[in-house]
């Protein structure tokens, strides 16, 4: 991606608030590259020796990969496309995450998706998904949930006071979420 003309927009939300999915959605209809730090990570937690199995163990754990390997993964990930208009999911996930992001990266988002949701929500959802993630278990979702409540939240607090966050009601139907999405982004597809 051409830094000139890039048009950057961060999904965040809590475990399961339908980040992936909404995500899809505006792929489909706008045209966006999507990269997910949490799918970035877990590719590279399959490839072989010790940072794989570091990956691995944090991931189930609940706990963030180091700051540096997920920033290198995302612009590593930015370089290899050609499409200039992003979205990052799930990323930044702390304070310290988006200090590295700054420095490193230095790149700002047009605005912050944030979908909001109750953990009752979110937690049937991720038992319910099946697709085989080691991090969906109760116990591991309980962690993820912590980390977001305490990591996260003070982070999209930060963002409120230098970039527009976009609160979506995320305890919708997917079309009626997608449907409060939309709109945001027509004034930068002009
Ligand atoms: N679903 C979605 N929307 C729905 C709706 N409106 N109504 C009904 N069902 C809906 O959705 C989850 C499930 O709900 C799906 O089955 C979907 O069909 C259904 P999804 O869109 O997958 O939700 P999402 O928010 O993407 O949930 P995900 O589990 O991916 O969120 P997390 O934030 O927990 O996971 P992520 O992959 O971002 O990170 C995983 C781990 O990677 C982290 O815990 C951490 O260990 C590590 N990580 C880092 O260390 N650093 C990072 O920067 C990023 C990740
Ligand atoms: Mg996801």
């Amino acid at each position: 991606a051409q830094s000139k003309n890039l048009k950057l927009v961060f999904v965040t939300g809590g475990p399961g608030s339908g980040k992936g999915t909404q995500c899809n959605k505006i792929v489909e209809h706008f045209g966006f590259e999507h990269l997910s730090a949490g799918e970035l990570l877990r590719a590279e937690q399959n490839s072989d020796g010790e940072i794989g199995k570091m990956i691995k163990g944090l991931i189930n754990e609940g706990k963030l990969v180091p700051s540096e390997m997920t920033v290198k993964l995302i612009l590593n990930a930015m370089s290899k496309c050609s499409n200039n208009k992003i979205l990052i999911d799930g990323f930044p996930r702390n304070d310290e995450n988006r200090e590295v992001w700054d420095r490193v990266a230095g790149l700002k988002p047009e605005f912050i998706i944030f979908i909001t949701s109750s953990e009752e929500v979110m937690q049937n959802r991720l038992l319910s998904r099946n697709e085989g993630r080691d991090d969906d278990n109760l116990e591991t979702i309980r962690k993820r949930f912590k980390l977001f409540n305490e990591q996260t939240l003070p982070v999209i607090k930060h963002y409120e006071s230098i970039a527009a966050v976009q609160k979506i009601n995320g305890m919708q139907s997917v079309e009626d979420v997608f449907a409060e999405i939309r709109p945001l982004f027509n004034p930068i597809l002009q």
